[in-house]
């Protein structure tokens, strides 16, 4: 009997491909139905994948087409996700043919996973696969095997599932009409999920690897087991009694998980992560994108420009529009996008924008319904609450306004004068004590700590505080901001973050819904924030020590912003040298930091020099205010 369960087993998979598995439930008035295929690739793997069709096949029917790592459950035909199917609620009552898949090599597909496969480098080879073959071989193959579609194929995904959406669009099939990548990382090792700027972000690459990164055994329906940090809620405690990432690889995960392997293999921004950043392969696209973003999106707000900025440069003509709301790491599709942390928006965003974007870009471009009239960028305007659209991202009227950092913990629009006597500002960076992320007690990142308060980290000797005076008039920017530091270290390597911040008045109301009853006067509301590991300050592929105590440039990016600092506010800039444990301590050395010893951490006196010929300063893209 045992035997023959296991031959069951062994072979439901394949039996699934002949035959098709059969469900259905209704939805609104549609009715679906729903059947489980193994579908194969061009190297044989066969990969996992339901297809939930409207019954009435008096019409034809969009495909919308989903892949995840993250396992499409629920198996069997029991269950139909109504509620989940494609980017809204409306898009079931519409009508699609939904078709969802496990990638390779997770849950019950064949093959083997690695996270954010890199692209193929033999294109001539017709048996080599990445995520991009494998999402043309399954549209192929439903196009050649499903009823009753209408020939057009859409697909869509937020974060991972976002880049799987975004590997689609390399080579995509012709039946492929209308993309839409949302929250997709871009480039691992500069701004999304695993590091920014070479830094590495540790909290969330270890929670994610140490549940989706380890060598499976086999199929599975189950979701791997959360991590359990030791029993203690507190993440700061468990990283930094940890140690160093050499040591949680020994302790936790015993090599066996390859990422991390790559981490200490690949430290510098070599071939491994230029072939795998998805923005190197963004050409020769020629059907309609919708790329989708959030303000305050922890995890990957860097991917989703970047992948708009290629299409835009590389595939000049097609409609490639782009929204951005206030949102974290996929609050669309979660809640109604009213407020995020202590802040209120003043309207429900996200039920604004599936109404109004979403359904009707694919509405048209699948079904040729409707009046959609594409929008270069559609963005919400944070500080003055409204979303806003513009033909051209940044706007055209964005103008830079220099803005230093002068004597007295002050930032102003003009320079320091020739014949300052003070110069400089100096804090000892201790790696024994990093600088928090977030006042939350937590061993995951969460979602809202890139618009959490800053007031109390803001009382830390090793935070510099510049702020503004109070404004005049409202101040409203819109694009990227430029960072440009002169700094010193006595170390031979140092971190510099640097946070744009909201300052609200004393005298600032609380609002009437306040669930975590914070006070809101002289609230420190978090923008934006990036770093720079300095040893990559010329090259990210060369690293460069610094030379102890000699000044140099330090020069980046912190991503696009559209925010209204209003009248009576303050404009606030912190800059430190760790964000604990979101990234990982810089002992302050110019080494491999992902082979350091507990003895290779120092502290370390960084310096920020604020002359007239080293006049540190940040770069805002300023807007006429309305
Ligand atoms: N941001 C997540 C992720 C993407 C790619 C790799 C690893 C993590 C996600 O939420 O899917």
């Amino acid at each position: 009997m045992r035997i023959l369960v296991y031959i069951l087993l062994l072979f439901y998979p394949a039996m699934l491909a002949s035959a098709g598995e059969e469900g259905s439930e209704d939805s609104a008035g549609v009715s679906y139905q729903k059947r489980e295929y193994m579908i194969p690739m061009r190297d044989g793997t066969k990969l996992f994948t339901a297809v939930y069709s409207p019954r009435d096949i008096s019409q034809e029917y969009p495909i919308l087409l989903y892949r995840t790592p993250y396992s499409i459950r629920y198996y069997g035909n029991s269950h139909i996700p109504m509620d989940s199917m494609g980017p809204s609620k409306e898009f079931s009552r519409e009508g699609y043919i939904f078709v969802y898949q496990d990638i390779r090599g997770t849950f019950r597909s064949e093959g083997e996973f690695v996270p954010i496969r890199a692209i193929r480098t033999d294109k001539s080879d017709s048996k080599a696969t990445d995520e991009s073959t494998d999402n043309f071989d399954t549209i192929d193959w439903l196009i050649k095997n499903i009823d009753g579609h209408n020939g057009r194929v859409g697909q869509w995904g937020i974060s991972y599932m976002g880049w799987t959406t975004a590997m689609g669009m390399i080579d995509a099939h012709p039946a492929l009409k209308a993309s839409s990548p949302q929250a997709s990382p871009a480039d691992m090792f500069i701004g999304d999920d695993w590091h920014h700027n070479g830094a590495f972000r540790l909290m969330y690459s270890f929670d994610w690897l140490s549940r989706r990164g380890r060598e499976r055994s086999g199929v599975t329906e189950q979701q791997p087991q959360p991590f359990d940090y030791e029993g203690t809620p507190w993440g700061y405690k468990f990283f930094l009694q940890a140690g160093p990432t050499s040591e949680l690889n020994k302790k936790y995960f015993d090599g066996r998980v390859p990422a991390w392997q790559d981490f200490a293999e690949h430290p510098n921004y070599d071939e491994f992560w230029q072939q795998q950043s998805v923005t190197h392969h963004l050409e020769h696209i020629n059907h309609s994108i919708l790329n989708v973003a959030g303000w305050f999106d922890a995890e990957d707000f860097f991917g989703p420009l970047s992948i708009y900025n290629k299409v835009e440069k590389s595939n000049p003509g097609i409609e490639n529009s782009l929204v951005i709301g206030p949102w974290r790491h996929t609050q669309w599709l979660r809640d109604n996008g009213r407020s995020l942390g202590d802040i209120d928006f003043g309207s429900n965003t996200t039920e604004w924008y599936k109404k109004h974007i979403v359904l009707p870009f694919f509405e048209y471009h699948l079904k040729g319904k409707g009046d959609w009239k594409p929008v270069e960028a559609t963005v919400f305007e944070t500080g003055s609450n409204r979303w806003r659209k513009f033909d051209k991202w940044p706007p055209r009227t964005a103008s830079v306004k220099k803005l230093y950092l002068r004597v007295g913990g002050k930032l102003a629009f003009s320079p320091p004068p020739l014949d300052s006597t003070s110069i400089k500002d100096s804090y000892v960076d201790d790696p024994k004590k990093p600088v928090p992320f977030s006042t939350d007690i937590r061993t995951r990142q969460g979602h809202s700590w890139m618009i959490e308060d800053q007031r109390l980290v803001s009382t830390r000797p090793d935070v510099l505080v510049y702020q503004t005076d109070i404004l005049e008039e409202d101040v409203t920017i819109a694009g990227p901001i430029g960072v440009n530091l002169f700094a010193s270290t006595s170390g031979t390597d140092a971190d510099f973050f640097v946070k744009l911040i909201d300052v609200f008045p004393g005298n600032t109301p609380d609002p009437e819904s306040n669930p975590r009853g914070v006070k809101m006067g002289d609230y420190q509301m978090l923008l934006g924030a990036e770093v720079m590991r300095s040893k990559y300050r010329e090259s990210f592929s060369h690293p460069k020590p610094m030379q102890p105590a000699k000044v140099s440039p330090i020069q980046f990016t912190i991503w696009d912003k559209f925010h209204t600092f209003k009248k009576g506010h303050r404009i606030m800039v912190h800059i430190h040298s760790s964000w604990f444990p979101a990234y990982d301590r810089n002992p302050n050395k110019f080494m491999n930091i992902y082979r350091a010893r507990e003895g290779d951490y120092q502290k370390a006196t960084q310096t920020i020099y604020r002359s007239s010929t080293a006049a540190s300063h940040l770069e805002l893209p300023v807007v006429p205010s309305h």
